[in-house]
């Protein structure tokens, strides 16, 4: 068969450009896994909505120039394919202890456990999320809205099988084994949860799944990136090509909430409401006052803090050694790329203080991937914050200190304010709800979320977004939703 790897073989029942038409025995084992996949589609994917045909994007080319095609498609009827990007001649491990050798093809025996864990890991929260999104299609705000969720649940669906194939290719049995537990374990289910924190949370209303694609979705661009630099070159290309897909996912977190931050100022301005944080007075409005906006963002940058793991870590430290995970665009940092004798500073709680320590780089890497992040993330804040003061308020939303609101890590023991101040627990116990989502806040946003299915038309706590999917008009149906 001629295999071109920039565009993808539809011949076989899953689309594919690693030639699995040739490769006989991984092809009947991702066959086998799928029925299981597409039952758990049925249950656990999007609730309702699976026979209309909504306006979806398709791989159909690792090509960067060209590599999606739009139409409407049945959700269950979505080609998820098996696609790397283009394998880089003469790669050679940038990292670690094996620096500059010649990247593996094959899994190196002495990390094979290592590189499973983390594959695993990735694969894990590509279906929780789905999970988590599962009952907002039956309150989207607009059909754009409701096509943008869909489109990320099919195409986390297709990360899943992106680390499927990789555990069924190279690990063998406990690969195929490992396979069929992501299929098994639940988000927030009690006896079997999925297997980070944050994947196991609720994202009860469109204001979370916005904050979650922002902020959750570009924890998983960071760790993405690390894993792309990994001298195992299969996960390497994987990544790749998965990161072009997650930049739709960040996208649809940020415009998501310019748009809600951008309704609530402009309902404000038309009533003539001074001052943003009577929130009374904003919610009659039937908009999202702008501090429960800054709290839903507390919650959900501090739960996606928690997925860097420890600070200070010698499995980030060993992982990095054996050439397994690299550092956030670690081919453009100019040092050794070993790290032996560098130091890195990590927030730590030193005598009841938060102090800058420097500790060993190697084991202070996920604080490196968490600081990269961070810096990424305020790129979404100047816009916001630009929104807002062009209406004219003097409001900004901010992100908190990292030690608030933690379960992992150096600050999991102690309460924070939102600015870093420590307090005991009858402080926090009695000041929660004023940083983070109260209950009456939830029954507020959940009382907002009335679906919206006329195309054109939105919600009235959020705007339309400045330009339609694939250059679509304003009115475009992008959801039909009876067919
Ligand atoms: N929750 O040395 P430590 C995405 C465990 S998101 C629960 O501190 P390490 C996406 C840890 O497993 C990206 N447990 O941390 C986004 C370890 O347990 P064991 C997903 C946690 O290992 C939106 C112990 O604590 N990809 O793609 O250096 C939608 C000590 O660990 C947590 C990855 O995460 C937690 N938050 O780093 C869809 C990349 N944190 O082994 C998709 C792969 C730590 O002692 N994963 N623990 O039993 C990794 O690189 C690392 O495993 C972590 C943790 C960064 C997660």
């Amino acid at each position: 068969m001629n295999m071109n790897i920039m565009n993808v073989d539809y011949s076989t029942k899953i689309p594919n450009n690693v030639n699995l038409g040739e490769d006989r025995q991984v092809l009947k084992a991702l066959e086998g896994w799928h029925p299981g996949y597409i039952d758990w589609w049925n249950d656990m994917g999007p609730e309702g909505f699976q026979q209309s045909l909504v306006y979806l994007r398709t791989a159909y080319s690792v090509d960067p120039r060209g590599w999606a095609k739009f139409d409407y498609v049945k959700m269950p009827d979505y080609r998820w394919g098996i696609l790397l990007a283009p394998q880089e001649e003469n790669r050679v491990i940038p990292f670690g202890e094996h620096y500059g050798e010649p990247a593996w093809q094959e899994v190196p025996g002495e990390h094979r456990a290592m590189l499973r864990r983390l594959i695993v890991i990735q694969g894990d929260t590509e279906p929780a999320s789905v999970e988590q999104q599962r009952h907002l299609g039956k309150t989207a705000p607009s059909l754009y809205d409701m096509r943008n969720l869909f489109q990320v649940n099919v195409e986390e669906g297709r990360h899943l099988w992106a680390m499927v194939y990789l555990l069924q290719k190279y690990f063998g049995r406990d690969g195929r084994e490992e396979a069929d537990e992501l299929l098994r374990r639940r988000s927030g289910d009690e006896d079997s949860p999925r297997m980070l924190g944050a994947f196991n949370e609720k994202t009860p209303d469109w204001l979370s799944f916005f904050m979650f694609t922002y902020f959750t979705d570009r924890d998983g661009k960071m760790q993405l990136h690390s894993l792309a630099q990994s001298g195992f070159d299969p996960l390497s290309r994987t990544c790749r090509f998965m990161l072009t897909e997650e930049a739709h996912h960040m996208f649809v977190g940020e415009t998501g909430i310019t748009r809600v931050v951008q309704r609530t100022c402009d309902a404000m301005r038309e009533a003539g409401i001074d001052d943003p944080t009577d929130i009374a007075k904003v919610r009659a409005l039937g908009v999202i006052d702008l501090p429960t906006i800054q709290k839903k963002l507390h919650l959900h940058y501090s739960l996606s803090l928690d997925l860097f793991g420890s600070e200070v870590s010698t499995n980030a430290a060993n992982a990095f050694n054996a050439g397994i995970k690299g550092r956030y665009h670690e081919t453009q940092i100019q040092d050794d790329h070993r790290l032996q004798n560098d130091t890195y500073p990590v927030l730590k709680l030193v005598d009841g203080e938060i102090k800058r320590v420097d500790e060993p780089a190697l084991t202070a890497l996920n604080m490196r991937l968490r600081d990269d992040y961070t810096q990424d993330c305020v790129k979404g804040l100047l816009r916001w914050n630009k929104v807002i003061s062009t209406a004219g308020y003097d409001f900004k939303l901010s992100l908190p200190n990292v030690a608030f609101h933690r379960a992992i890590g150096e600050f999991k023991d102690v309460h924070a304010t939102p600015d870093g101040l420590l307090i005991d627990d009858a402080t926090w116990a009695r000041r929660r709800d004023e940083w983070l989502p109260s209950s009456a806040d939830g029954e507020f946003i959940a009382s907002l979320m009335t679906p919206v299915t006329e195309p054109g038309q939105f919600a009235s706590w959020i705007s339309a977004p400045k330009v339609g999917i694939d250059n679509r008009p304003g009115d475009f149906e992008y959801v039909k939703i009876e067919s």
